[in-house]
């Protein structure tokens, strides 16, 4: 290494707090070494010259690469079943490095119409700007995706289940009909996890995750990642190395760390959200619950087919409406009142007043929203007091 040249002790103080020495080259630690660097030493100029030249050299500079992250995405293309992962700055990093890199101007996309909100709008106002044509369709009708396409269609875009309504779209059914009219089909699959679904088992071309959320699971990381084939990942990678979407190095170890407990938390999110799901249909003010496990969801029969497990996400309605769901998140003592989701707290929200407060009364119409809709991100708790606590909330509603 260029390091062993350096004689440290002869050096004076200003020099040799900069300098360190190299990590022993001969340990293995079992958890993955953080590479909390911007950049990295090379040998000799023709070294940098053919770094520069190589798509995802480690040891060059982090935006192009880094080890810590790069031990990341094998991880998360392993647990998606993909060929290569990028990881990122955030979800929505994922979203636009994805559009940007794959749309160009005059194509047209096919979207879900329940989609979160920040992705909604960036495919209707900012790729609109870029002379990029979206139209919305019902995300649980196969065929509506089919009657959209044009002859300038490129990619078809969906969330599975949706946020915040949980509907399900029928995968193998859309990413068929994607392939057989030559278009591309991405698939966020953020509230499912890899644990519960893996859209690239069932024909998606990119999978995109907000990291945010079940990867990472301890509500202290923003992130996200995207999984496809080599050849697109090689395409999107030079996409995030110029709109400089990368994930910071501190944050894909603290993805590494939280990601190795995501099957007992998935196990325990399912378990939970299924029990207080059951829990809330009994309960007077709740009008109507939503969950892709209960028997009662109008797709259970597509959940069974297309999930393994179905996830800690729940929205129900109450009958009071608006005011009703405003007075709910205000009263719970142990439900955390706060947007994301997927991490080990449960979290509290009323998408009208909130997460979607942007969209317009008849967006949020088309999208499906009730102005009594709570969504609840469960979390690993003990079942009971999570129930306990939102009863007391629901009570003071009458
Ligand atoms: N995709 C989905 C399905 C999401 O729910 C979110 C964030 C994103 C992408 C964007 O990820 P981020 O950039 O935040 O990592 N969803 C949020 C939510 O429902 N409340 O707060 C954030």
């Amino acid at each position: 290494m260029p390091d062993a040249k350096h004689d440290h002790g002869s050096r004076s103080i200003a020099t040799r707090t900069v300098h360190h020495p190299v990590a022993s080259p001969t340990s293995y630690p079992v958890a993955t070494p953080l590479y909390q660097t911007s950049t990295f030493r090379v040998a000799d100029a023709a070294t940098i010259a053919r770094y520069a030249e190589q798509t995802q050299p480690q040891a060059y500079y982090t935006r192009w690469g880094n080890p810590t992250i790069e031990v990341l995405e094998k991880v998360l293309a392993d647990l998606e079943g993909g060929q290569k992962c990028l990881a990122l700055a955030s979800g929505m990093a994922a979203v636009t490095t994805t559009l940007l890199g794959l749309l160009r101007p005059g194509d047209h996309v096919v979207a879900g119409s329940s989609l979160y909100t920040a992705t909604t709008e960036f495919l209707s106002s900012d790729l609109a700007e870029l002379g990029i044509s979206v139209d919305f369709v019902d995300p649980t009708d196969p065929e509506a995706f089919a009657r959209a396409v044009r002859k300038n269609t490129r990619m078809f875009y969906v969330e599975t289940p949706t946020n915040p309504t949980l509907q399900l779209t029928d995968l193998a059914a859309v990413c068929r009909i994607a392939d057989e009219t030559g278009n591309l089909a991405v698939v966020d699959n953020t509230f499912a996890s890899p644990y519960n679904q893996t859209p690239l088992a069932l024909g998606a071309d990119v999978v995109i995750h907000s990291v945010t959320k079940y990867l990472s699971g301890h509500t202290d990381v923003i992130g996200g990642c995207l999984v496809t084939d080599a050849e697109t990942a090689e395409q999107l990678w030079h996409q995030r190395t110029m709109l400089g979407g990368c994930i910071d190095p501190f944050a894909a170890w603290l993805v590494l760390r939280g990601v190795k407990t995501l099957a007992v938390r998935m196990q325990r999110h399912n378990d939970n959200a299924l029990a207080v799901a059951e829990a809330l249909r009994s309960h007077p003010a709740v009008s109507r619950v939503l969950y892709p496990g209960l028997a009662s969801h109008p797709q259970y029969e597509l959940a069974q087919r297309q999930m393994s497990g179905f996830g800690g996400m729940i929205a129900f309605e109450l009958a009071g409406g608006r005011a009703a769901g405003v007075k709910l998140v205000e009263s719970t003592r142990l439900v955390v009142l706060a947007v994301s989701l997927g991490g080990v707290e449960t979290l509290i929200e009323h998408p009208a007043s909130m997460s979607h407060a942007p969209l317009s009364d008849e967006q949020l119409r088309r999208a499906g929203i009730p102005p009594g809709l709570i969504r609840l991100s469960v979390g690993i708790e003990d079942p009971d007091d999570l129930i306990a606590d939102l009863w007391q909330a629901l009570d003071r509603l009458s």
